[in-house]
């Protein structure tokens, strides 16, 4: 539990930075973080090995099977110059091996349209010629489909998910460039850019928990949030947003005795009520604060006038 409450603080101190990954994924090679999206570039132009490949990482819950995967999406854009050479590409971590599941038209995964943020669709269950590739595996083959990958190793722990692009190689110019909008594994959808829920610094509860549950994935905000006896966190997230809000604090602040409050153990109601708690503080230390400033600088005004006298 408290390696669980160390991570949750690091991903709300995240949030409280503004623009930042979130602890749902972790990249490698030459992927960053650029504005709202990761662009990963593969560059076999030179002879440096490091800048071949970029990569997005994301963990899924113990127990994950190939065949209880229900949703598998990216949003992404081919800016430089196609898709090509396998990639880009999700590989699926099965037994220290990868299961292939290519991205763009089928069955040659060249023609991305350039320049333009594509939806890959659910490619759970696709049917698409040679999407999926199992050459990795004992009886597998590069020319699958979902159905045929689940036949032949539905039933193995799957231990991670990477969204790749590593197709430089195959481009006329040697480079490839993909921007990484968002993925979603399971129903939870990652995103990478600065995107809190407010609206021009207007808190919108509903929206500030959707964030802050797309950076910490389902598990750990449910595991956050929920009040005992319910999985669903969303509704005390929302609750003690609104009341926060209604409180007059900023999302800035509200961050912060969110973090306060994490990092003090609380979780679901308490947590709620250690938020709450920490806005009238924080607003009558405020208040007070103001009142004392105030009242000092009328006092040096006073002082002022009698010196003028
Ligand atoms: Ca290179
Ligand atoms: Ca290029």
């Amino acid at each position: 539990m408290r390696r669980i409450i160390f991570a949750l603080v690091a991903v709300v101190g995240l949030a409280v930075a503004g623009p930042a990954a979130a602890q749902s994924f972790t990249l490698s090679g030459t992927a960053t973080v650029e504005g709202d999206n990761v662009k990963l570039v593969s560059d076999f132009s030179d002879a440096v090995a490091t800048n071949d490949f970029g990569a997005v990482s994301f963990t899924v819950p113990t127990g994950t099977t190939l065949g209880s995967l229900t949703t598998l999406s990216a949003v992404y854009n081919v800016t430089d110059d196609d898709c090509a050479g396998g990639s880009p590409r999700f590989q699926i971590n099965v037994g220290g091996k990868n299961v292939f599941v290519y991205l763009g038209p089928s069955p040659t995964f060249t023609g991305c349209a350039q320049n333009t943020f594509l939806d890959s669709g659910n490619l759970v269950g696709t049917s698409d010629a040679c999407r999926v590739d199992t050459s990795q595996f004992t009886g597998g083959t590069q020319c699958s489909t979902w159905a045929a990958a689940v036949a032949l190793l539905g039933s193995q722990a799957v231990t991670g998910i990477q969204f790749a692009v590593d197709g430089g190689w195959k481009l006329a110019d040697k480079e490839q460039t993909v921007l990484l909008r968002s993925v979603t594994i399971n129903g939870t959808t990652h995103t990478f850019g600065p995107d809190d829920g407010t609206a021009g610094g207007k808190v919108r509860p509903g929206h500030v928990c959707n964030a802050l549950r797309a950076r910490m994935g389902r598990e750990a905000f449910n595991e956050l949030w929920s009040t005992s006896g319910t999985r669903n966190g969303m509704g005390k997230c929302a609750s003690t947003m609104a009341h926060a809000r209604n409180a007059g604090l900023t999302h800035e602040r509200i961050m912060e005795a969110l973090a306060e409050c994490i990092a003090a153990g609380r979780t679901g109601a308490a947590l709620g009520a250690c938020v709450a708690a920490r806005d009238a503080v924080s607003a009558t230390l405020t208040e007070a604060k103001e009142a004392k400033q105030a009242k000092a600088a009328k006092r040096k005004r006073g002082k002022a006038k009698g010196k003028n006298k």
